[in-house]
């Protein structure tokens, strides 16, 4: 078996696939089963303050390329994940856990990270500013003044490891938008990217869920190039001290190598995870490190960020 450790700031994981926030993280149960896999840590539902019930039903669907969902945010609300992290951390205390948070409103982020700071939390925090499925809110890091203001304001009061969830960017000018924002604070990470927002499939004649007149959130097969391509470029632009979590499209071990290839320090999987559950951790890793074998690279950083582009330009717009 290749070597699949891997680090985030100084955080060193054993494994270098993990849930993406959303999948299998809703409660102590679906963590307990992640936690027990061979995954290399969890991230939990992305907490609000207050408990939600999320979306009404049905709120998500697979299809054979991936998935759409309108969850909606359904959570146990921030003090049950903080409580349930510090229980597997008193179980682990060599393992990073991730917790994943929002604010639903401008004035919730700050009560949300004095309440974090003010806890014994010590993994790292993903900051999720790409939600797309919150009936009426926008999806916040396609706003880059308010991901500078919310930053600014979060950074303030807390000093422990954050990173940031993103959405997909499509547009050159918004990868470096959202880096120069980035790059001004003090960031141990960012994942990338969240499903791609307010896709439609149809079932029948009937949209496959019902929220936002059927709209949701895009993952699986659909969004791996989208994916690629953030982790790719994002890595070219943000600075070196702020590591990369590549989510989006990860159905098989190579999936996961060409994440790494593109630049990513470690691999979120969310709608292959919701079909195969968490003994698809296992394939992953089992496949990842067959290709690792043949190909003669013995640890990630062999290729890590190693994409071959014939002809390279650098990535720039004017
Ligand atoms: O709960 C959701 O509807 C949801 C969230 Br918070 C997210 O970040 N991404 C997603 O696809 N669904």
């Amino acid at each position: 078996m290749a070597d699949l450790t891997t680090a985030i700031g100084g955080f060193h994981f054993d494994n270098t696939v993990m849930n993406g926030a959303g999948v299998w993280c809703y409660d102590e149960r679906e963590l307990t089963a992640v936690d027990t896999s061979a995954a290399a840590t969890f991230v939990t539902k992305t907490a609000t303050l207050d408990p939600r019930a999320g979306n009404p039903n049905p709120r998500m669907a697979a299809t054979e390329l991936g998935s759409i969902n309108s969850m909606g945010l359904p959570n146990k609300g921030l003090d049950y994940y903080l409580d349930i992290v510090a229980q597997f951390h008193a179980k682990n205390p060599d393992k990073p856990y991730f917790l994943s948070t929002t604010g639903l409103k401008p004035e919730e982020f700050t009560p949300l990270f004095q309440k974090i700071a003010a806890s014994n939390f010590s993994g790292l925090v993903e900051l999720n500013l790409s939600c797309p499925n919150v009936v009426g809110k926008p999806q916040i890091a396609y706003d880059f003044d308010a991901v500078d203001r919310i930053l600014t304001e979060v950074t303030a009061i807390y000093h422990g490891a954050l990173g940031v969830k993103l959405p997909p960017y499509f547009d050159l000018v918004h990868f470096h938008n959202i880096a120069d924002v980035l790059n001004k604070f003090d960031l141990t990470f960012v994942n990338t990217i969240n499903s791609a927002g307010n896709g439609l499939v149809i079932k029948d004649e009937t949209a496959a869920i019902a929220p936002k007149g059927g709209l949701g959130g895009i993952g699986g097969g659909y969004i791996k190039p989208m994916a690629l391509a953030n982790v790719r470029v994002l890595r070219q632009l943000l600075k070196p001290s702020i590591s990369i979590i590549g989510t989006g499209g990860v159905q098989t071990g190579r999936d996961v190598f060409e994440l790494i290839l593109c630049g990513a320090d470690m691999v979120g999987v969310a709608t292959q995870l919701g079909k195969e559950g968490p003994k698809v951790f296992e394939r992953l890793s089992t496949e990842l490190s067959a290709i690792m074998d043949a190909k003669g690279y013995r640890q990630l950083s062999d290729f890590r960020g190693q994409l071959r582009v014939p002809a390279e330009q650098p990535v720039t717009v004017h």
